[in-house]
């Protein structure tokens, strides 16, 4: 197998693309999928400040190589969500918010970039774990939610002009695809690679949508980059990773159908739905009482989240059984059963 660009013996083949690429070929592709993102949905301009949100995974950690590499003058989010901390060592997620924290402090110093570093447990008096179970919610529900908020709050805060989020092609697929299974129209209509900023809201984009999973796996290692392997000990049983795997059998039989999914709906078919998305907001945007933040109610969802998953009343009923973590969002917050909101639960990878 030759590479596609230059004759050199390859080492990764991309079906997708009908090619085969060399190493330092493919790391070329991947900036230049990158760079094509950013240009074709306009989501950065040179001057832009960007937070990158990053997990500690090869999607996040490789989209921030990709954009210092490119010249955007970024730096990283990370948000310690407290996952794996109670787990006894040797046990399926021990440790894993930790790993995954260090995983990102190590890219940002081996980089000499800036890490911006906040502490679910630390900051706010819950993990994701503890809390979701004291408030009754999915731990994907709650965790997305809190990121969400956090995301948003520590880019006003640091006057950046737009966040970043790892997410990819599978990432955006499966999730398009859990909303066109339900016909979850509002979210269909929101579901974009870039978010407008405004109203209380820093603008989001997604440049990682033209890359999927494996080639940012291949990145991460021709690059040497140390990103945390082991999956979020709560993502299993998670509905978008069966989407996933359903969507790589379909690919497997045809080559290129995630993209063709994922970009003819973004060019046929999303505007389509835009109206439903719009008409959720028509009534205006307060803001909340407690924090500031844009919000339909008096006080947002987060600082409801923190009430609940802090409440002494509810963690003793957590930690007597009582309190069992139910499966599923409740009262319709993206990430459970209600829908995958636009942005995803997750930052992603
Ligand atoms: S970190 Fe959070 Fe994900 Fe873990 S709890 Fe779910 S949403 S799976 S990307
Ligand atoms: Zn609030």
């Amino acid at each position: 197998m030759r590479c596609r660009r230059c004759r050199e013996a390859a080492v990764i083949e991309l079906r997708q693309h009908n090619a085969a690429f060399c190493a330092s070929c493919f790391l070329r592709h991947c900036r230049e999928q990158v760079r094509r993102a950013i240009e074709q949905f306009s989501m950065l301009a040179s001057s832009d400040r960007v937070l990158v949100a990053v997990s500690g995974g090869k999607d996040s950690l490789g989209l921030w190589d990709i954009l210092l590499d490119l010249g955007y003058p970024s730096e990283g989010l990370y948000v310690g969500l407290g996952i794996g901390d109670g787990t006894a060592e040797g046990e399926p997620g021990s440790g894993y918010s930790r790993s995954s924290g260090a995983a990102a402090r190590a890219f940002a110093a081996a980089r000499g970039v800036r890490l911006v570093e906040i502490d679910l447990p630390g900051d706010y008096g819950f993990d994701v774990p503890t809390g979701a179970a004291a408030a009754r919610r999915a731990p994907c529900s709650a965790c997305g939610l809190s990121k969400r908020h956090l995301f948003n709050q520590a880019a006003l805060d640091g006057r950046y002009d737009v966040v970043a989020t790892g997410h990819n092609l599978d990432d955006e697929a499966a999730v398009l695809f859990g909303n066109t299974l339900r016909w979850n129209t509002e979210y269909l209509g929101r579901q974009l690679p870039v978010l407008p900023g405004g109203d209380g809201f820093v603008k989001k984009v997604k440049p990682l949508v033209r890359l999927g999973e494996r080639e940012l796996a291949a990145y991460c290692v021709l690059r040497g980059i140390d990103y945390i392997v082991e999956e979020c000990p709560m993502a299993a049983g998670n509905r978008h990773l069966g989407y996933k795997e359903a969507l790589n059998a379909i690919e497997e039989r045809s080559p290129g159908a995630k993209h063709a999914f994922y970009f003819e709906f973004l060019a046929r078919a999303s505007t389509l739905f835009r109206p439903l998305a719009v008409a959720e907001h028509e009534g205006g945007l307060a803001r909340c009482a407690s924090c500031g933040s844009p919000t339909t109610g008096e006080v947002c969802a987060f600082c409801s989240l923190v009430a609940r998953a802090t409440d002494p009343d509810r963690l003793a009923a957590v930690s007597v059984g009582l309190g069992r973590t139910r499966r599923g969002g409740r009262r319709g917050v993206p990430g459970g059963a209600a829908g995958s909101a636009p942005g995803g639960a997750s930052v992603a990878g």
